[in-house]
Formats: C-alpha cells, sequence, structure tokens
C-alpha cells in the first residue's frame, strides 16, 4: 500500500527544486518538468535565472524550444532566492566542487547550498546531493548541518547521492537513458530517491549506501585518469624505444575482450579528470592510505605538457632553429576534441612553457576564439595556408574534427602532432613528429 508521500511522487504533487543550473542541473530540471513534476531551479547567476525564466538555454544538451515549452507551460522557472525551498518536496544538490589552490577538495558550495536548505526541511523531503565529491560527504558534512536544529533523518528528510554522468554533446547517451547510480544514508533513503528518479529517468542503479554511491563516480573517473596515465607513460617509454606508439594501441584494440584503448595526449585536462581522483587521494590519506595509481598517474599526466614542449624544442633543433622566437602556431586549444571548454586544458600548460622559453606564439582554435594565458589576452588566427607556411612549427594540440589536417601537413615545413591527427595523411619524411 502506497504511503502519501510515495502517492505524491507518483502523482507527480510533489514540487522539486533543482539548486545549479548547470551542465548537470538544467537538463534535470528539464527532465523532471518533462516527466510531469512542478519544477524550480536555483542558481546564484542572475544570468541564467533571467535565460531559464526567458525560455532560453544556455546549455548546449537543452534545446531551446524544449525548455521555452516547459517555461511557457508553467511546469519550470527559476529563482536565486532559496526561500522557494518552503514549497518544495525534493531537492537537488548540482553544484561545483572543484579543488582549492592547496589542491584539497573545496566542497563550500555543497556546504552553503545544505546551510540554505537546513531551514525548510520538514514534512519529509527528498535531498539528493549530485555533485561529484569524497565518500563520507552525505554522512559527515551534511547529516550534521541537516541535524543541527533536531530534524531526524527518515521523518523530516531523506539524504542520498546521485553521481552525476552528464558527457556534454553525447547525443546517443543523455541524462534520460544514462544509467542513474543512487545510494541513501539509510535504505529508506535509497528506496525513496529512487522511487523519485525513477519517475523522470529510465534506469535507476541503487547501492547500499551514500558512501557506496560517492565511491562509484569517483571510482569511474580515476579508472579513466589512471588509464591515460598509463598510456602516456607507455608513449614515453616509446618514444625513447623508437616504436610508433599509436600503431601499438591500434593493434592492441584488435583484441575483442579484456582490453580498452586509451590515448596518449599533451596532458589531462576537463572539469572532471584531473580533479576527481584528487578527491579520492585526499579522503583516502584522511584513512592513512596512500593512493600511489592516482598520485602516479596525476604526475605522469602533468609532465605530458613539458614532454610536447621538448617534442617541439628537438624538432626545431633538427632544423638548426632555437625555440627563442620561433614562430609557433597553436592548433587546437581546447582541453578535449570537438568542445570549446578550457578547464584544466594542457593548451595552456604548454603555451606558457613556449613563453617563457621566448618562443613567438600564436593559436587557431574555431570553438575558442579567445583566450588568457598569464593574464594576456589571446584572440584566435584563422587558419589558414599562408598562415601555416609563416610558421616555424605547427603544433597540434586539440584534434577537432573541423580541421583541415592534409592542409595543416601540405602547408608546414614542420608539424608536431600530439593526437595522431595527422593519421595516414602523406607527408614528406621528417615534416610530421607524433608524440
Ligand atoms: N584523454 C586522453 N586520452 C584518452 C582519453 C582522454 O588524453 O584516451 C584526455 C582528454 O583529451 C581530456 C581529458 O583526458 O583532456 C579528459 O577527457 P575525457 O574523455 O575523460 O572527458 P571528460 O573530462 O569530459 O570526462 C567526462 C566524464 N564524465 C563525467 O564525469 C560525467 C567521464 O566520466 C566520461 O567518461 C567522459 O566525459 C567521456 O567519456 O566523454
Amino acid at each position: 500500500m502506497a504511503t502519501p508521500l510515495e502517492k505524491r511522487i507518483s502523482e507527480r504533487d510533489f514540487p522539486i527544486a533543482v539548486i545549479g543550473l548547470g551542465y548537470v542541473g538544467l537538463p534535470l530540471a528539464v527532465e523532471f518538468a518533462g516527466a510531469g513534476f512542478d519544477v524550480t531551479g536555483i542558481d546564484t547567476d542572475a544570468g541564467k535565472v533571467e535565460a531559464v525564466n526567458a525560455g532560453r538555454s544556455y546549455i548546449g544538451d537543452v534545446p531551446t524550444d524544449i525548455l521555452s515549452r516547459l517555461v511557457e507551460g508553467g511546469r519550470l522557472r527559476a529563482s536565486s532566492d532559496y526561500s522557494v525551498l518552503k514549497d518544495m518536496d525534493g531537492v537537488i544538490i548540482c553544484v561545483p566542487t572543484p579543488l582549492r589552490k592547496t589542491r584539497d577538495p573545496d566542497v563550500s558550495f555543497i556546504v552553503e547550498a545544505s546551510e540554505k536548505i537546513e531551514p525548510y526541511l520538514s514534512g519529509g523531503k527528498i535531498v539528493v546531493l549530485e555533485s561529484t565529491t569524497y565518500p563520507g560527504t552525505c554522512e559527515e558534512l551534511i547529516m550534521p548541518i541537516f541535524t543541527k536544529s533536531g530534524r531526524k533523518l527518515d521523518r523530516d528528510f531523506y539524504l542520498a547521492f546521485s553521481p552525476e554522468r552528464v558527457d556534454p554533446g553525447n547525443e546517443r547517451y543523455t541524462t534520460k537513458n544514462i544509467p542513474k547510480v543512487m545510494g541513501g544514508v539509510t535504505p529508506e533513503c535509497t528506496r525513496l530517491a529512487s522511487l523519485l528518479y525513477s519517475q523522470a529517468l529510465e534506469k535507476i542503479v541503487p547501492v547500499s549506501s551514500a558512501k557506496s554511491a560517492e565511491m562509484v563516480k569517483l571510482l569511474e573517473n580515476t579508472f579513466r585518469a589512471v588509464n591515460i596515465g598509463l598510456v602516456n607513460e607507455i608513449a614515453l617509454m616509446c618514444t625513447k624505444m623508437g616504436i610508433h606508439v599509436w600503431e601499438v594501441i591500434d593493434a592492441a584494440a584488435s583484441k575483442p575482450f579484456g582490453f580498452m584503448a586509451f590515448y596518449p595526449g599533451p596532458g589531462l585536462g576537463g572539469h572532471c579528470l584531473p580533479i576527481d581522483p584528487i578527491y579520492l587521494s585526499w579522503k583516502a590519506r584522511l584513512h592513512d592510505f596512500e593512493a600511489r595509481f592516482i598520485e602516479l598517474a596525476a604526475a605522469v599526466n602533468s609532465y605530458m605538457p613539458l614532454h610536447v614542449v621538448s617534442l617541439i624544442a628537438d624538432a626545431l633543433n633538427e632544423r638548426e632553429k632555437p625555440l627563442k622566437n620561433s614562430r609557433i602556431l597553436v592548433i587546437g586549444v581546447a582541453y578535449k576534441k570537438d568542445v570549446s571548454d578550457m578547464r584544466e586544458s594542457p593548451s595552456l600548460a604548454i603555451m606558457e612553457q613556449l613563453e617563457k622559453k621566448g618562443a613567438r606564439l600564436s593559436y587557431c582554435d574555431p570553438n575558442v576564439p579567445r583566450l588568457s594565458l598569464g593574464g594576456r589576452a589571446m584572440s584566435a588566427l584563422p587558419l589558414t595556408p599562408q598562415l601555416l607556411k609563416e610558421s616555424d612549427c605547427a603544433v597540434i594540440i586539440t584534434d577537432h574534427s573541423n580541421l583541415d589536417y592534409e592542409m595543416i601537413v601540405s602547408s608546414s615545413d614542420l608539424v608536431v602532432d600530439t593526437r595522431n591527427a595527422t593519421k595516414g595523411v602523406e607527408a614528406p619524411p621528417g615534416r610530421v613528429v607524433r608524440l
């Protein structure tokens, strides 16, 4: 027999607040609103609040026509006023979890959201944290805030963790169809949070605790960071041994089981992989455990920008050109192909090093019209044969699909290719140097 709370969930008589309207929160708010819930997004950024209320999407994965239909239908709105929480039954937290300058987790956004939610915890509110964080955050950081005025878990509120798995730009795997892990601080929390999410998302994967769910996400991304570190180290070995690492990986990938291809590159960028494993190693240290794979992978991955600079210097040296005063054209600066995001992009570390050594830098990236290098603003140049001819070295850092690699190779004297983007392009001997 359904309890009144369960009944209200299945009848969508269960208003939901989504705190943080970024690339995770806005798609999630749209999914719940599209499933028939009344959803209020909360964000401190007035621009986001204004855009949502105008039905104007600023997230690539959220089409404006879908957003505007939900807003016009009165199903979805945004506010920067937390007092709307008094009328909410569900609260989903999707705030940033960056690193501090000391490379410790910065959970201040989670604390701020929790403090703002606490006064409104009553009537069995279901609170779900989605922000990537260390195992123990729900129990050790949020629970003391939620219970400080005497409110009771499994009575006044329920608390669970559900890792975000959004892959921006991925049209095949979306917020709606990516399986969603859910772990509550108690089994009842898991059950009710799973019931709520199952109304809007296709597949829920319940686990035994919030800690377990927090760990799932960190395993997923640490798995990637460590394997990228491994393949980068293999690339460094292959350089020493005169072996073509790209051919080795492609051949290893012919194994139909027990192998998953990762590729070497100029370093580890993005807002997930350089950060998530550090949350895990930080927490492990508090348990007197040294997460050696994570630290080693971070060391290898953070060395790659320096390795790229040495490849460039060696290649110019072969042409009796010093780095100093050489005209170097960086091609592709975003943190990975076909995105415009510059967060933690290895291109910045490479360009800073080249500039320090006196190179004359310019860059092309159709997805990144402007960037700031050590506080200096730089604008992207249009990629032309003339520009390539005028450069002493073209360096491919990010292999966007919309770049003409035939033209890059045919118009350049020297190409340093850190992504194997010129695979299959005919070139005179020595013109293309690969990672
Ligand atoms: N990279 C390599 N070699 C590889 C793969 C990636 O050097 O073989 C580099 C990329 O160039 C980039 C960095 O690593 O600089 C991270 O790349 P990523 O492919 O892991 O992309 P992200 O950072 O966008 O990771 C996100 C994660 N999604 C979430 O956290 C929800 C990750 O779990 C996804 O698997 C990944 O997207 C994805 O597959 O797109």
